[in-house]
């Protein structure tokens, strides 16, 4: 596994409000999430992006289900107008385990991209690149952490261009292993100045595929738009259909399943037309709860070809919360997906 997360921002408005009247925020998509953070529009037509805004209310926040001594994160990154006297937007970054050591990116008052390690409460300055991020628009921000106490690595790239690189490193400095990505605030801090993102992943350097900076990528959300071929799971109410009730946006339709084992596939929308994709992996994602008291589980589901496979257990909680899974590879001949193979697959849940 090298590609461990995505997201694009598109399938949940943090400011959609719970039976209490409060804000959804990411509802569990992120760990943490500004409560003032909102829904704007993304960096392509018809597709969203999330704002930050200037704050005590923090950043985005994304924990791994495990720790890892190298990491890469890379997001889309907007920065609104501001006056460059007294404070720097921070773009994203990377913390340790135990909360003590974080590296993360500015941008510096004349545009060039700054690279600071975060210890003890503070920041320090530790290289500034050549290249430069022109005020407004958006810029695709790419940060590796590997650790090492005189071997870590630490490199920068915007829009695809290296623009820091740091060999030889003390990445350790007496921290834990890796788990943490933010974005717009060190977690427990203000948000410096009001930033937009889009387009977020998190790849480790494992793997023999997406185990280096992925670059400027796009991140599609598509629904489902017809019952696949395994159709063991309810909908309700009586007569939706299954593909509806999980891509109408409409929490009072849903499937269900009163046994382990039983397994929903479905037909999703296609990859939007593009020039030349490369697909660097799928992930599911699934809006999802359990219904009593209990462990309730759920795996995700791909069908391709002849071949299906499963995710590990998704652990379910008693309100509706966003579930991930990635699959990197298609499972038919565990290579990585192409457009026909991907547009040809089937995706959905296996109780568990
Ligand atoms: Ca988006
Ligand atoms: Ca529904």
């Amino acid at each position: 596994m090298a590609l461990l997360f995505i997201d694009g921002f598109d399938h949940y408005d943090p400011q959609a409000v719970d039976s209490f009247g409060d804000p959804w925020l990411a509802r569990g998509k992120a760990a943490y999430l500004s409560p003032q953070a909102t829904r704007i529009n993304g960096r392509r037509p018809s597709s969203y992006a999330l704002r930050l805004p200037e704050g005590s209310g923090g950043g985005y926040v994304k924990n791994l289900d495990a720790t890892k001594t190298s990491l890469i994160v890379g997001a889309a990154i907007r920065v609104v107008p501001y006056q460059n006297t007294y404070t720097e937007p921070l773009l994203l970054g990377v913390r340790d385990a135990n909360s003590q050591v974080a590296h993360l990116v500015k941008i510096g008052e004349d545009g060039r991209l700054k690279l600071y390690r975060w210890q003890y409460g503070y920041d320090q300055l530790i290289s500034v690149s050549v290249a430069s991020a022109p005020a407004r628009g958006w810029h695709y921000i790419e940060l590796q952490v590997t650790q090492g106490t005189s071997n870590g690595i630490l490199s920068v790239r915007i829009n695809g261009i290296l623009a820091i690189q740091m060999t030889a490193q003390n990445t350790i400095q007496g921290g834990g292993q890796l788990l943490t990505a933010f974005v717009g605030a060190v977690p427990g801090q203000s948000c410096p100045l009001t930033i937009d993102v889009d387009d977020f992943y998190i790849a480790d350097t494992s793997g023999t595929i997406n185990n280096t900076f992925l670059g400027d990528v796009r991140v599609d959300a598509l629904q489902a738009q017809a019952d696949g071929s395994l159709n063991q799971w309810t909908a309700s109410p009586v007569a939706t259909a299954a593909w509806e009730a999980v891509s109408d946006e409409d929490e009072a339709t849903a499937i269900n399943a009163p046994n382990v084992g039983l397994r929903q596939s479905f037909d999703v929308e296609p990859l939007p037309v593009m020039a030349t994709p490369a697909i660097y992996g799928v992930q599911l994602t699934m809006l999802a709860r359990k219904t009593d008291a209990g462990l309730g589980k759920v795996k995700g589901l791909v069908v391709s070809g002849a071949q299906s496979a499963v995710s590990t257990d998704i652990i379910l909680q008693e309100q509706l919360a966003w579930q991930s899974t990635l699959f990197e590879r298609n499972p038919n001949g565990n290579v990585q997906w192409t457009e026909a193979a991907f547009n040809a697959a089937e995706f959905g849940v296996e109780s568990a």
